[in-house]
């Protein structure tokens, strides 16, 4: 086995891949920027190597400082985590030529799965299921006018390069349609240097469920089942589970059978993950892209087949051979995660940087924090601000959410705002527990909540009118004073105010 690994990346993933090198005795080589030199991550690893400003940039980003410093420092191989470099093809080909193993797929899968055209493509070859539209980037608006009529709207409009809902609109109607394929370009090119994009058939009210797959260097193939992810703010994902709501067995087989396929057609090796949008009312299921990485998300899958991920890709890097087989792999429980950001849920979700004064982490039967940060610790304004995953797990669908209630209850997280008192109003979501989950679940969350505040100030107002009133006309009655008081302090709120610290 591998006896020294430097993880390029920070924070919880970072930490989350030294523990499990820790498990597997092999030496850990953290990278810090500026920004980072009191960092968790830093603090973990058995070394750690300075690569530059805080800026990604000029840090986290520059591959050849990290090559320096596997040099430096002796190790075989690098974990990339996720972001950064972790689909860079280009990094990977410096990394092999410095004989440096990339923990990881190998660059043609990567550029075969970079672009959306090309993953298209490569599905319908393998005879997966994509949703209906082009494979071809459009040349002329004259041609999305015509191939918008013959699809029939509702209609997407994506960005080749895209990813994270950039450049890409939702065409209601053929009226809306040139200002879209206007608006669509324009973005595409800023955010891409890029302006080509084709059309898709909107799949309306989609869930998005992904499947895990894992192979390695021998050819065995497995699926570890789907994460559902419908769950998502701006294009970004806050709360996964595993397995969807819809937990069909049918269906999980169906989609880790044809996920496999893709996986195969471009020889994947490692943990990597087929994205599928799957109409609520058919069932019917649609490729949509192939992260070739591990994800934020891996935990819940982690939680219920019992498998570590981190340590298969581990192994799998080595050249070993899988260590379970698509018969092993059982699904009995069910796992939850909410991302925990530093934002503010009452400002619009505004990044909350600053020190962290106190942090009590829940802990417990069937609940798993990985977390990046420790009390103390400065959350900075250059990075991506979530500062852990709350993970639980239960029997069931119930249990993991009576558990979810119970953890996000005793989370404490002082001198910054965080996303846990957004959790806890999930939590209690009619909608959620009953697993009404699509792409709009949470516009159609805030506008349950807009109404409920204002059923509330409606409601304490009534009471505040109904007790002047009442005081007018007996100035000294205590009964009217401690019904209101009681009124004002109900549970839900009380409980609110607590976790706000
Ligand atoms: C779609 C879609 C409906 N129909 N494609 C958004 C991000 C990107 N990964 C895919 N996205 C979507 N593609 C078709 N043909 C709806 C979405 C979508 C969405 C998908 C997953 C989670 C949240 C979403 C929110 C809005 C739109």
């Amino acid at each position: 086995m591998f006896k020294k690994i430097l993880i390029a990346n920070r924070g919880e993933i970072a930490c989350r891949v030294i523990r499990a090198c820790r498990d597997m005795n092999i030496e850990t080589v953290a990278v810090y920027s500026s920004a980072d030199r009191d960092a968790l991550h830093v603090r973990m690893a058995d070394e750690a190597y300075f690569i530059g400003a805080p800026p990604s940039a000029e840090s986290y980003l520059r591959g050849e400082k990290i090559i320096e410093a596997v040099k430096k420092s002796g190790a075989e191989a690098i974990h990339p985590g996720y972001g950064f470099l972790s689909e860079n093809a280009d990094f990977v080909r410096q990394a092999a030529k410095e004989n440096i193993i990339f923990i990881g797929p190998a660059p043609e899968a990567m550029e075969a799965m970079g672009g959306k055209i090309s993953a298209r493509k490569i599905a319908i070859e393998a005879d997966v299921p994509i949703v209906p539209g082009t494979t071809e980037p459009l040349e002329t608006y004259e041609e999305a006018q015509r191939i918008g009529l013959e699809i029939g709207y509702p209609i997407m409009l994506k960005a080749t390069a895209g990813g994270g809902g950039k450049g890409m609109r939702f065409v209601e109607s053929a009226e809306d349609l040139k200002s879209a394929y206007e608006t669509a370009r324009g973005e595409a090119l800023a955010s891409f240097n890029n302006d080509e994009v084709y059309i898709e058939k909107a799949v309306v009210r989609p869930r998005h469920i992904e499947i895990q797959i894992f192979a390695d260097q021998h050819g065995n193939y497995v699926y570890l089942g789907e994460r559902e992810c419908s769950i998502q703010r701006r294009h970004q994902k806050v709360v996964e589970e595993c397995p969807s709501p819809i937990n069909s067995s049918e269906l999980r087989a169906k989609m880790g059978e044809s996920a496999i396929k893709v996986a195969r057609a471009v020889d994947y090796v490692g943990a990597g993950t087929i994205e599928f949008l799957v109409s609520d009312e058919t069932r019917e299921f649609y490729f949509l892209e192939m992260n070739t990485r591990l994800q934020v998300e891996h935990p819940v899958t982690e939680l219920v087949t019992g498998i570590d991920l981190v340590r298969e890709q581990i192994r799998v890097a080595f050249g070993e051979k899988l260590s379970f087989t698509q018969k092993d792999i059982v699904w009995q429980t069910h796992a939850i995660e909410c991302r925990v950001y530093a934002e503010d849920p009452e400002n619009n979700f505004l990044p909350s940087p600053g020190k962290i004064t106190r942090l009590r982490v829940p802990q417990g039967n069937g609940v798993r924090d990985d977390g990046g940060v420790y009390e103390g610790a400065e959350v900075s304004i250059y990075y991506d601000p979530m500062i852990s995953k709350l993970a639980v797990y239960g029997k069931t669908r119930e249990e993991a959410i009576d558990r979810l209630r119970r953890a996000l209850r005793e989370y404490e997280v002082g001198g910054i705002k965080t996303t846990i008192p957004f959790f806890q109003e999930i939590v209690e979501d009619e909608e959620f527990i009953a697993g009404n989950l699509d792409t709009n679940f949470i516009a159609r969350f805030n506008e349950r909540r807009k109404k409920k505040e204002t059923d509330e100030t409606t409601r304490d107002l009534a009471i505040i009118a109904a007790a002047l009133a009442q005081n007018k006309k007996q100035p000294a009655a205590p009964k009217t004073t401690e019904q209101t008081a009681s009124r004002w302090t109900s549970a839900g709120r009380a409980a609110a105010h607590r976790n706000r610290m």
